[in-house]
């Protein structure tokens, strides 16, 4: 592993770029390689971010992180986790509420993707506190800081590995990610074998599952599926979760519907800053909204495919105690 002194604000050094060549490489569908570390791919840039995040991210107790692997739910859990922390600053019904007029993902930054990339080392003093932060990386790359605090909180959000591979794909697809000769099909093999960004995903959703068993006083694991069948419900064990529950004026009040809206699929999607919008990290808004359903990998991959990558879900998981 390379020495913190690398991640000084200075460009990416040979040395980096030394220890880069030392990780198992893969070509993937995607135009960059991937790097394997600490037994999860990554891309360069995520991986040297990721490093310095574990050397330099001070944890603080009332941190609260938003974690999944990628297009699991993320920026709707996001949405919610930010609408509801934020719920007193930020009243919910208020015509200048953030959520209006920026992206959730400009209001909770990734540690690895955002706030370390590049080579920096953010100044994190100035952020409101509670921190409401976000990261896909594995529990096992999470910086000691965060893994060592009893207080801290994580909240996870998975999904059914097929549909969140179709929705991978076509975020590849718009964003202009993927190798132009490459297929679906190709990209499905990859993800099945685990060489995908932040893969394999089985492994990440079960170390965080286990978290969750170990210490539920830190992790809460939420399922995009439930989420969707029973928003109200799982909004308030995230509410309970966070020490920050719905007082009964609040519940009459219809607080809880409210932020549900607001953060609300059709909701979000009708906003002009997720129509044409650009994120401060340079993304463009509406990559991260496409239909927002359960089961859509049946209209895009074969039968074949799907006994494949459901076989696969249903032996990592068995024993764990998590269905899919
Ligand atoms: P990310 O990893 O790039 O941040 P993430 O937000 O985790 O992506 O996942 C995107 C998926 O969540 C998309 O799914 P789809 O491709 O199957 O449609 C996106 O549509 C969906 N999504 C985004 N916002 C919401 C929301 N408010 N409610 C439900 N689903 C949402």
């Amino acid at each position: 592993m390379p020495s913190s002194k690398l991640f000084d604000g200075q460009e990416l050094s040979q040395e980096c770029q030394d220890f880069i060549s030392t990780v198992p490489k893969e070509e993937s569908i995607t135009l960059q390689p991937l790097y394997q570390y600490q037994g999860f791919w990554h891309n360069d840039k995520c991986l040297l971010a990721l490093i310095s995040a574990q050397k330099h991210f001070q944890a603080q107790d009332s941190d609260v992180f938003v974690v999944s692997n990628p297009k699991c739910g993320t920026t709707w859990l996001k949405s919610l986790t930010f609408a509801l922390l934020y719920r007193k600053q930020h009243p919910v019904t208020a015509q200048n509420h953030p959520l209006l007029s920026s992206n959730a993902h400009d209001l909770v930054p990734y540690i690895d993707m955002n706030l370390f990339i590049d080579n920096k080392i953010p100044d994190m003093e100035s952020f409101p506190s509670p921190r409401l932060l976000a990261t896909h990386m594995p529990y096992v790359s999470l910086p000691d800081s965060i893994k060592k605090n009893s207080k801290c909180k994580l909240v996870y959000v998975s999904r059914d590995p097929k549909d969140a591979f179709v929705s991978l794909w076509h975020h590849g697809c718009k964003a202009g990610l993927h190798d132009p000769k490459s297929s679906m099909e190709e990209a499905f093999e990859d993800y099945c074998n685990g060489i995908s960004f932040y893969g394999p995903v089985w492994d990440h959703v079960l170390q965080y599952w286990n978290q969750s068993l170990l210490n539920p006083q830190t992790t809460l694991f939420l399922k995009y599926e439930d989420m969707k069948v029973h928003p109200a419900l799982h909004l308030r064990r995230l509410a309970d979760f966070l020490g920050c529950p719905f007082s009964a004026e609040e519940e009459e009040s219809g607080v809880v519907d409210q932020i549900l809206n607001l953060c609300s699929f059709d909701h979000l999607t009708g906003l002009q800053v997720n129509k044409t919008g650009v994120s401060k990290w340079g993304v463009d808004n509406n990559v991260f909204f496409r239909r927002g359903q359960v089961g859509d990998a049946k209209n895009y991959l074969s039968e074949e495919m799907i006994n494949k990558i459901d076989g696969i879900t249903r032996d990592r998981f068995s024993g764990s105690g998590l269905l899919y």
